[in-house]
């Protein structure tokens, strides 16, 4: 039987060939070798998505091939997402996060990670999908009275709208009762310190972590 490494390795090529096909196959053997799903994503799928992104930027890969790779992702994803909820159902009941991608753009892969795993953790997820509208993300954590706010952005130029989040949270009157969470490629620590944001989380786990700690 392969091990764990080599299963996330396997995993990483299938999404570089943007074979479906093969990365499905490679999700279902990580379930059969009761690989950790959370790694094969990380480490497996995720690390390729960047190194397809790197490409792209540098002009040897196109956006055809971006979309073959996050389809082939995707279908991977989805073929371990009933193995993570299993996992949901022992953790302990948290908060309530509305989490969506922001205004402009259309990124959705990492935000639905994000929203999988935090679910696993025992928080309650209100997903608003993508290309979400500052209005939706408060007018949602009014009506359900959410304990955090997450937005993602994967651009530089959609990244400047996390800040209207801020301010019209704090407009409704809203802001002090609710901790916002940044992310997605482009956010940093920094551009969360600038736009008053609560947490930043550089990935699925960094945010487990990170509301953990608030919601213990
Ligand atoms: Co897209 N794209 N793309 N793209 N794309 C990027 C983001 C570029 C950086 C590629 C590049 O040039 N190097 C670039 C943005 C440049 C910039 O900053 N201005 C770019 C561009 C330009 C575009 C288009 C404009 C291309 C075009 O049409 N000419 C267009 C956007 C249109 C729009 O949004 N209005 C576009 C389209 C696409 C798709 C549709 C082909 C596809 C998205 C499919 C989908 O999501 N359903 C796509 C993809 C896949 C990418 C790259 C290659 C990968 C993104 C990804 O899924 N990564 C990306 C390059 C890159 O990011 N390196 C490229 C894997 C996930 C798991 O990582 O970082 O999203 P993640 O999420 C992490 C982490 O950030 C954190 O946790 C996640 C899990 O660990 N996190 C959060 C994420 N959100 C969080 C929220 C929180 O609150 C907390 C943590």
């Amino acid at each position: 039987m392969a091990t764990k490494e080599e299963i996330i390795q396997k995993g990483k090529a299938a999404v570089l060939d943007f074979d479906e096909d093969a990365v499905k196959e490679v999700a279902k053997e990580a379930i059969d070798a009761g690989v950790n799903p959370a790694e094969l994503i990380e480490d497996g799928f995720t690390a390729a998505m960047n190194e397809i992104g790197d490409q792209f930027e540098s002009g040897t890969l196109f956006l055809p091939h971006v979309i073959a790779a996050s389809e082939a992702m995707s279908a991977g994803v989805e073929v371990l997402t009933p193995e993570l909820e299993k996992l949901s159902a022992e953790s302990k009941a948290r908060g309530t996060v509305v989490i969506g991608t922001i205004e402009g753009d259309i990124h959705s892969i990492g935000k639905d990670i994000v929203a999988t795993m935090l679910k696993i953790a025992g928080f309650d997820i209100i997903d608003l999908g993508r290309d979400v509208p500052v209005k939706d993300y408060v007018d949602k954590a009014k009506e359900k009275n959410a304990d955090v706010v997450a937005s993602s952005a994967l651009m530089t130029t959609t990244m400047i709208t996390q800040t209207q989040i801020e301010e019209q949270l704090k407009e409704a009157g809203l802001r002090d009762n609710i901790k916002t969470m940044v992310g997605g490629a482009p956010v940093t620590q920094d551009w969360a310190n600038k736009i008053g944001a609560d947490i930043y989380a550089e990935n699925s786990g960094d945010a487990v972590n990170k509301l953990k700690a608030l919601f213990p």
